[in-house]
């Protein structure tokens, strides 16, 4: 039989590759193979797997099952991202315990990955929810603490008034939670965090070493980072003993500066407000406090503020400015304080012009004065009314003000970053509980390596609802318990963690998941890291993929881990979306994983997937057709049979067609250089020549039993393996191999075979042809110009560089002289 029927061969293949695991890393010490960890990043179980998963794991598993081929040893592991916030409000609404809902869920997924047939290595899975694997969080927690990298303080903190809970920065997108979407708000708590600004300047130094990572990636991580070079400049303040400081980059507008700004809601400003102003100030903080840092910073809203009736003195003049309250500084960045100079800096201008401040121009750069036309001219120019400066260009100017500061000792020139130390304590159930124990009499005690886990207590449903503290502070047996240092009456910290932390150093414990001395085994971190391939979404740019460097960085730094950077080669995939929108409830416009296999089967989806375009394109999925996957799939399935029914495996393949061999090896060449370059759906469409050429062979060429036809199918089987392994399986097992197309070797184009093809190539110049050139059909535009203006016939007709060269590659090069 002939027919490709997807359903049955799932059901087939599903229980052999169960019973083969034919995907388990090979874990012999003496196992001399080269190897590959390849890594998607792991799923959150809320409810079955959808579109998104069936993209980011397709594509993983193409580069997988690639380097099996390749004879690597390749680890390839999957687990769960288990704790968190949608499993806790499953659990009240349904008056569950937040286990139930998380780990039925997993198993739902891991039957959809099983039927979805990737690559896994499922001996390593794992789950951050269980005590084995939380565990360790608590040990890093624990570590990160003796060093100073975990650290209690109180703060202006981001808080979801609907998940009753604060956020870490880089959870507030736009000024919005990014689990629910509810507007957050600013709450004054004291708060556990993680000192990743001492690793600022390494996060960034390293990006270096990431020349595999898109640029876009490295771009969004950098602004986050936000290094900038600047100054600290002391300003004293009349009736105030001690100065202040000002962060600026640019402090060689220093003598333009006119006013002097505070953050509404910074200590100074409540501390330094006369008794005159402190009502319209106090009225004006409690409005301030309504808004995001989106709001505040957003240029082109109207400018607002107080005068608090003190002044500040210019340090370098002796100029007595007023110091006034706005929103439009921040009370935590820089210093929380501003020197403001109006001509110089769009929001100092629109804050001047507002409240009749006066501009002055310290910088001339030839444009308009800024107090006529509104427009601040930040650019470079020469400087004036600016004493020593004077005639100086920026980069001068401020190599010479920071020197004068800093003998007088009023300045420095710093360095200032945007990103702030990681918020990771959460008022929340579902999570790792903080292994802290606050003693009255001994402060924060954390709890010993011996006692760990602390695991969560029982509590379900109600108790689990959202109010402002942790539902385990609720739990009182739990909480008291004896300090560890002194044996006196203490209360555990009742915070569990940002589920973010679990997934820092996840990729490290599967590298060895049932280690018990630690969170892994640093031998086997060794053996397998870094991670070579990492496939996920974009979304995860300042969350995931910077905290994992931080921990990675904190690891190495112990000597746990021999390495710097955790993931070599990192892919973005795109996003499935539907009718040119991403798929949502309230468009009705989803498509569901699991009816699309049903319909279609799982090769074909999977190759739709694949095939759509380039792995970090979206996929429309009103524009591709997983029917004609299916059509497809189903020729070459009859390929791979009929070429099995009519022969048996060790056919001479020297002996067979001749036209058909070279396109197989040419295949062979393209598909193989296509894959190592990522570029996945041309490798589809060369499968798909393929079996045109062998279907042409079998039908009107030297028959079904030529060995040739045999080498195209058994070359298709493999090829196609990585991207609808079903087919390719019984394809294989009708082409008399066994018992997996995993143990096959991936082929390898014979170099007589290939023989290059070309096209010829007019060059013509000034309308007439001069020479006619032998080139690739795939010849890019500069190849071909650099190639024609290179050839010594082209050149006699030229008298130096030739106007205009039009390119039409490969055929045509018109030159204008
Ligand atoms: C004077 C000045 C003159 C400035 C000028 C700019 C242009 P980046 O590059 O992002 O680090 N600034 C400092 N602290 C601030 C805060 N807490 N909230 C809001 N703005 C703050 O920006 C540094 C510049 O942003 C600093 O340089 C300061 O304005 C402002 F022609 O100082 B500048
Ligand atoms: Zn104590």
């Amino acid at each position: 039989d002939e027919q490709y029927d997807p359903q049955a061969l799932q059901a087939k293949w599903q229980q052999r590759w169960e019973r083969l695991e034919p995907y388990r890393a090979g874990e012999d010490p003496a196992d001399e193979r080269p190897r590959r960890y390849m890594l998607d990043m792991f799923p959150y179980p809320s409810g079955d797997l959808h579109m998104g998963h069936g993209e980011v794991f397709a594509i993983g598993d193409v580069v997988a099952r690639y380097w099996f081929l390749r004879g690597y040893n390749v680890l390839h592991p999957i687990g769960w991202d288990s704790f968190g916030l949608p499993a806790e409000n499953a659990a009240i609404k349904r008056n569950e315990h937040p286990a139930t809902w998380t780990y039925a869920n997993i198993e739902t997924q891991a039957n959809s990955f099983r039927r979805y047939g990737i690559s896994f290595d499922w001996s390593r899975r794992l789950h951050t929810s269980d005590p084995d694997y939380y565990r360790w969080n608590q040990w890093l927690f624990t570590r990160f603490f003796e060093r100073g990298l975990a650290y209690r303080k109180g703060g202006l903190v981001n808080w979801c008034p609907n998940d009753q809970t604060v956020l870490a920065n880089e959870q507030v997108v736009n000024g919005r939670c990014e689990r629910c979407g509810a507007e957050v708000v600013r709450r004054e708590l004291t708060q556990w965090y993680f000192k990743i600004t001492d690793y600022a300047q390494r996060l960034l130094d390293d990006m270096d070493q990431l020349t595999h990572w898109p640029e876009r990636l490295l771009t969004m991580q950098r602004n986050w980072i936000g290094r900038s070079e600047g100054a600290d400049v002391l300003f004293e303040i009349e009736g105030r003993d001690e100065p202040v400081t000002v962060y600026t980059t640019r402090p060689d507008t220093l003598y333009g500066a006119t006013f002097f700004v505070v953050a509404a809601d910074a200590a100074l400003a409540d501390e330094i407000v006369t008794d005159e102003q402190r009502p319209a100030f106090e009225a004006y903080r409690a409005e301030v406090a309504k808004l995001s840092d989106i709001e505040r910073l957003a240029t082109d809203k109207e400018k607002t503020g107080v005068f608090l009736g003190r002044h500040a003195i210019n340090p370098v003049n002796g100029e007595r400015i007023p110091v006034w309250a706005a929103d439009y500084v921040l009370s935590d960045y820089g210093h929380g304080a501003i020197m403001a100079v109006p001509a110089h800096d769009q929001r100092d201008l629109d804050f001047a012009l507002k409240f009749g401040l006066p501009v002055k121009v310290v910088v001339h750069t030839g444009l308009a004065d800024p107090a006529e036309t509104g427009q601040a001219t930040p650019g470079e120019g020469t400087l004036v009314n600016s004493g020593p400066l004077d005639g100086l260009g920026k980069a001068e100017a401020i190599a010479k003000i920071v020197e004068i500061l800093a003998a007088e000792g009023r300045g420095r020139a710093t360095v200032n970053f945007r990103l702030r130390d990681w918020l990771l304590s959460r008022q929340r159930f579902w999570g790792t509980p903080i292994p802290i124990i606050h003693c009255p009499d001994c402060g924060e005690v954390p709890v010993p390596d011996e006692d760990l886990p602390v695991t969560l207590p029982d509590m379900r449903g109600e108790a689990l609802a959202p109010k402002g503290v942790s539902p385990l502070a609720a739990a009182e047996d739990w909480v008291n318990v004896a300090c560890p240092k002194c044996g006196g009456a203490a209360k555990r910290d009742t915070d569990t963690m940002d589920t973010f932390v679990d997934s820092s150093w996840y990729f490290l414990r599967y590298t060895s998941p049932g280690y018990s001395e630690g969170p892994f085994d640093p031998e086997q971190v060794r053996r397998w890291g870094p991670i070579d391939q990492y496939v996920g979404g974009i979304e995860h740019a300042v969350l995931h993929l910077l905290y994992s460097r931080f921990f990675t960085k904190v690891l190495h730094d112990m000597g746990m881990v021999n390495f710097t950077e955790p993931f070599v080669r990192m892919l973005n995939q795109g996003q499935v979306i539907n009718g040119g929108k991403a798929m949502s409830k309230s468009l009705g416009n989803g498509v569901d994983l699991g009816k699309q296999i049903d319909e279609f089967g799982v090769d074909a989806v999977r190759l739709t997937m694949i095939f759509a375009g380039p792995p970090e394109d979206d996929i429309d999925w009103a524009d591709v057709s997983p029917a004609a996957s299916q059509k497809f799939l189903a020729r070459a399935f009859r390929v791979m049979a009929e070429a099995g029914a009519a022969g048996a495996p060790g056919a001479d393949f020297a002996a067979g067609d001749i036209e058909l061999r070279k396109v197989t090896h040419r295949t062979i060449d393209e598909v193989t250089r296509l894959i190592e370059s990522y570029r996945f759906n041309v490798a589809v469409a060369r499968m798909m020549e393929l079996t045109t050429a062998a279907r042409r062979a079998i039908d009107s060429g030297p028959g079904a039993a030529d060995p040739a036809v045999r080498e195209a199918a058994e070359t298709l089987a493999i090829m196609l393996s990585l991207v609808a392994p079903y087919a390719a399986e019984e394809g294989w097992e009708r082409l008399g191999h066994g018992p997996s197309i995993a143990r096959a070797t991936w082929p390898e184009a014979d170099p007589s075979l290939l023989v290059q093809e070309t096209v010829t190539c007019v060059v013509q110049v000034a309308g007439k042809v001069r020479d006619r050139l032998e080139v690739s059909p795939d010849i890019t535009e500069d190849d071909l110009r650099a190639l024609a203006l290179a050839s010594d016939k082209v050149r006699a007709h030229l008298s130096g560089d030739p106007r205009k060269v039009i390119v039409r590659a490969p055929k045509l090069v018109n030159i204008v002289p």
